[in-house]
């Protein structure tokens, strides 16, 4: 979609610009290809005194690329001249920007290279399902040495679930390098998503690939957003995944209730930002539509059977504590945990949590967990065993809301 406050900007910026500048900067001969990029080549034929302005270098300062726009089939594009689409190897969807230009959407798969924003990084066959072999890559080459994040959106994912045993991604994998660390996912994780530090400069690109290995259905369609290092959309520090609202959703990879399985390996910060006016927060296991006894968080036990909340590193302090209570191999830590609906609350509170009832104290009763930590973070860690005595676990799905901070945080 065209948005038209953007375009109302750029011209009374730039008028404004124009007004100051006139007389004052040198001119100099500049290749049209930006200025038709941004402006369609027509907006300022009108003046040739303007045309030669050397008003680039204040456009490198300004936040304002070519548009996001969106075609009918839902893909994200950028509404650019409909000849510079074809040029760069674009797929024109449709009109935009109130027929100024093209929604172009760009796609690559296996062995292409990603040099425009939200590039999607699609399967051989795509929108077919591809049931190939072999190591299927992308390589990501920044936009401008000014870009420290890329956001992938995992429009489509669906590729070989982990083993059974040990729910280790042997078959099929997602593999991400030239960034800051992130887990090795497989399985089917649909609509989520992950943010990777580039790092500075233009030097090491980031390659993504999809390894694949005997025969599976296997669909992908990943959008790949490159992001400012000053863009209020850049995610914290160390956050993998980072969540803007004042509720939402958070869930680990390959979650689903009934064939999904917890991942092992994984070792990330999911991260909310807190919003203004909000000092607390608040964890729900999502809702289990598909099983009589929710495993909506099962994260170790065996999930065939009720397993109480477990808390703790299971250190306990000096004092001996049963084996398997403590979480030592997979959990889920956010910090200093307490039931929400204790009056008064509880002194003590917990950082990890595993087991497969969610709640901040041990025990069979599912509970609303509070905590008041801020920056709010939560921190997965699975190690690569499962099997004999952590089975069928699907990992966690918890509902979140931010807490005003007038009611008492
Ligand atoms: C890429 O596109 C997104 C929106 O689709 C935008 O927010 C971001 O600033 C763009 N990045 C660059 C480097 O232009
Ligand atoms: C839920 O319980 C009912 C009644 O005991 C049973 O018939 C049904 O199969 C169960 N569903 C699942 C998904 O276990
Ligand atoms: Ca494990």
């Amino acid at each position: 979609m065209w948005n038209n406050q953007v375009d109302i900007c750029v011209l009374i910026f730039c008028g404004l610009f124009f007004v100051l500048a006139a007389g004052k900067v040198p001119t100099k001969p500049q290749s049209n290809s930006w200025r038709d990029l941004i402006f369609g080549g027509k907006w300022f034929s009108s003046s040739p005194r303007l045309r030669e302005s050397k008003f680039l270098p204040i456009f490198a300062f300004v936040p304002i690329g070519p548009s996001s726009c969106s075609a009918p089939s839902g893909e994200f594009g950028n509404c650019i001249p409909s000849k510079d689409c074809l040029v760069r190897n674009g797929i024109p969807a449709g009109p935009c920007g109130g027929g100024y230009g093209v929604c172009c959407i760009f796609l690559q798969t296996c062995g292409g290279i990603i040099r425009e924003n939200s590039t999607y990084f699609v399967n051989p066959n795509h929108p077919d399902v591809y049931d190939g072999t072999g190591s299927c890559q992308v390589t990501v080459q920044k936009l401008h040495p000014d870009i420290c994040q890329l956001r992938l959106d995992l429009d489509m994912f669906s590729i070989a679930p982990p083993e059974a045993a040990n729910h280790l991604c042997n078959q099929d994998q997602l593999l991400i390098s030239g960034g800051s660390p992130t887990p090795t996912i497989c399985g089917s994780s649909t609509g989520d998503h992950m943010y990777i530090d580039a790092g500075l400069g233009q030097s090491n690109p980031i390659v993504l690939s999809i390894i694949t290995s005997g025969s599976f259905p296997r669909l992908w369609r990943i959008r790949v957003t490159q992001i400012h290092c000053g863009s209020i959309s850049r995610a914290d520090q160390g956050c993998l995944q980072y969540y803007t609202a004042i509720s939402g959703r958070v869930r680990s990879f390959n979650y689903n209730t009934v064939g999904g399985r917890q991942l092992s390996n994984q070792d990330y910060s999911i991260c909310i930002r807190n919003e203004r006016n909000f000092c607390g927060i608040q964890y729900n296991a999502c809702p289990d539509l598909e099983n009589n006894r929710s495993r909506a968080f099962t994260i170790s036990g065996n999930s065939n059977n009720p397993v109480p909340t477990m808390v703790g590193g299971g250190g306990g302090g000096g004092v001996a504590v049963p084996t398997g209570s403590g979480c030592i191999s997979d959990w889920l830590l956010i910090g200093c945990i307490r039931s929400a609906d204790r009056i008064p609350p509880l002194p003590g509170c917990e950082d990890r949590v595993c087991g497969g009832t969610f709640s901040a104290e041990a025990g069979m009763l599912a509970r609303t967990v509070q905590s008041s930590v801020r920056p709010f973070r939560l921190y997965f860690h699975t190690d690569g065993v499962e099997a004999p005595n952590d089975i069928d676990n699907r990992g966690f799905c918890l509902d979140y809301v931010q807490q005003p901070c007038t009611s008492g945080y």
